[in-house]
């Protein structure tokens, strides 16, 4: 039986992990698994007049709308027989999405034993609608709510992820992960939501040996895929530093590739930096998300000082790691100062660039019960989460400010925040250019700008490549690769 994965057709040179390691576990049970964008007509030349299929899709909440009309629509035009299947973080935390037209089931929370075992069971010609994590229509239309199984406690008994369904673009770092989980609990993040659904009491990160993560990096890099990896974890640098000692010695030893990845303030400190130093990160991202102690701890219960944070950038940038920031404005409790406090706490330490998003409190987070409870959920926000129409999140803000000019300085100091970090004379100005009605403007210099911050990391990146003495050896062996395949196709032409 074949699994058709859907993916967004502006989203498919991106790594999407889920799906590679859905695809890795059904592969290794002989199932035929494929990877399709969202164009009809690709989808009907891989599914029709065929036995039946299953139209897969991995949906975070920003595709949902997307994604599900699309479904709508390929189903009135497949002859065969088809089942429509979700899963992902939209389905996992709106799981009343099974109730939408065209959905046939919806699987919540880790999927690769829950999806083996439904098709396994379709394979078999059974019914699925008993299979755990999954809320399933049947033929009447009434739904099956089924339990979660326990997580897996061993990752690496996992297939590594399928590499052949996406093709990022060569100077891409491929994406990895370490383990799965986030012991903290801040109030904007789906982690804590995972854990209680999962009801952990203690949660708690699941990491893969060392072994298993440099086993598969290394076979990448023996495929000639890779020129250099980005750990997609939450936090990379989690205790105990033994782990990260142990991988820098194995990864330097056996792939010795360029990295990048995510860390977290309180977990850094100078060892935690040599070492990562020392395994190979060139650059790692780090979440700032406000300047506002007060408003950091009460809100978005991150506790940590700016003295703390100011430190970890000071230290991982005098480790030689190139920083940038992630940062949250318009928050609930906040206000405009609040936003400005948070860019100049990334000004004292000066990271290569700051990503700022303007919150948006998704249903099921806590931050989205604060902002109701402080009324400034709006109707509009509220009416957007129930039929997600939009691409809503971090570019406009959502919730209800105190008043217009609130929201217009908010909006603003979004599109001027990457810049003023790049030009910190702009920050004097921030209250004046905030101000005025010239939102697409900044827009546009910010877009640009980003284009240009990435040229420059991706420069950063090469330097670092061709110092790990591996640069000239991939384009060597890309050349003689393209050259084989070029002559394969002459001759097939010929023939
Ligand atoms: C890497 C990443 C990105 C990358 C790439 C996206 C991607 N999905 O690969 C980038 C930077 C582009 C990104 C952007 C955004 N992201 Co993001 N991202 C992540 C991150 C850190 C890792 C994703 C990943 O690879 N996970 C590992 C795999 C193994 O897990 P998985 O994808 O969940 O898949 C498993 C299950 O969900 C399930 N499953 C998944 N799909 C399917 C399909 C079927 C049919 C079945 C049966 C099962 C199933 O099985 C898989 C294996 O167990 C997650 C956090 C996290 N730890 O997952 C956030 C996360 C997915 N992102 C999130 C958000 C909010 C965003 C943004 C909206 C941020 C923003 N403000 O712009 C954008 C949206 C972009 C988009 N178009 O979707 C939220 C999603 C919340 C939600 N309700 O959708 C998450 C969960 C972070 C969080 N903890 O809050 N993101
Ligand atoms: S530390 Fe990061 S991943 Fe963990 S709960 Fe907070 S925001 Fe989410």
């Amino acid at each position: 039986m074949k699994v058709v994965f859907i993916v967004g057709k502006r989203y498919m040179p991106r790594e999407w992990l889920g799906v590679m390691y859905l695809s890795a576990i059904l592969k290794e049970n002989d199932f035929d698994v494929t990877v399709c964008p969202t164009d009809a007509e690709r989808v009907r030349e891989e599914v029709n007049g065929g036995p039946p299929a299953v139209l897969a899709y991995s949906m975070p909440t920003l595709v949902a709308a997307q994604y599900l009309q699309f479904n709508r629509e390929i189903r009135g035009k497949l002859k065969n027989r088809v089942w429509s299947v979700f899963g992902g973080p939209h389905p996992t935390y709106y799981p009343e999405m099974v109730e939408e037209e065209g959905v046939d089931a919806i699987c919540r929370g880790e999927g690769e034993d829950a999806f083996l075992e439904f098709m396994t069971l379709l394979r078999e010609g059974r019914s699925p609608v008993n299979c755990r994590n999954w809320h399933v229509k049947d033929e009447e239309g009434n739904i099956h709510r089924n339990p979660l199984r326990p997580l897996r406690e061993n990752l690496d008994d996992l297939p590594f992820p399928d590499r052949t369904l996406f093709r990022p673009p060569h100077f891409m770092p491929l994406s990895f992960m370490a383990g799965r989980g986030c012991p903290y609990g801040c109030t904007y993040c789906f982690n804590r939501a995972y854990n209680k659904l999962y009801g952990l009491k203690k949660p708690s990160l699941r990491r893969r040996s060392v072994d298993s993560v440099v086993a598969e990096l290394e076979q990448l890099k023996a495929s000639g895929q890779a020129l250099a990896f980005q750990s997609v974890d939450d936090i990379f640098c989690f205790p105990p530093i033994e782990w990260l000692e142990e991988f820098a010695e194995k990864y330097t030893a056996r792939v010795g590739l360029p990295l990048g990845g995510n860390v977290r303030a309180n977990l850094v400190n100078r060892d935690v930096a040599r070492v990562m130093k020392q395994a190979g990160f060139f650059a790692v991202a780090m979440g700032v998300e406000c300047g506002n102690e007060e408003v950091r701890k009460k809100i978005l219960k991150r506790h940590m000082s700016n003295e703390m944070i100011v430190n970890a950038g000071l230290t991982l940038r005098e480790a030689g790691i190139r920083v940038s920031t992630y940062n949250l404005l318009g928050l609930p409790g906040g206000s405009f100062e609040v936003d400005l406090e948070t860019l100049k706490l990334n000004l004292a330490f000066k990271p290569i660039h700051g990503i700022a998003f303007i919150l948006g409190a998704y249903k099921g987070t806590e931050i989205h019960d604060i902002a109701q409870a402080m009324g400034m959920l709006s109707e509009d926000f509220v009416q957007e989460m129930r039929d997600t129409s939009k691409e809503m999140y971090g570019w406009h803000p959502h919730l209800r400010f105190k008043d217009e000019r609130e929201a217009l300085r908010v909006e603003n100091l979004h599109k001027l925040f990457g810049l003023t970090i790049g030009f910190p004379f702009l920050y004097r100005f921030l209250p004046w250019l905030s101000d005025r009605r010239w939102t697409r403007f900044y827009g546009f210099l910010s877009v640009w700008y980003f284009r240009f911050i990435l040229v420059v990391q991706i420069l950063a990146l090469t330097g670092a490549i061709r110092r790990s003495g591996y640069l000239g050896k991939y384009l060597a062996s890309w050349f003689s690769r393209n050259g084989q395949t070029k002559g394969k196709i002459d001759a097939a032409e010929h023939a």
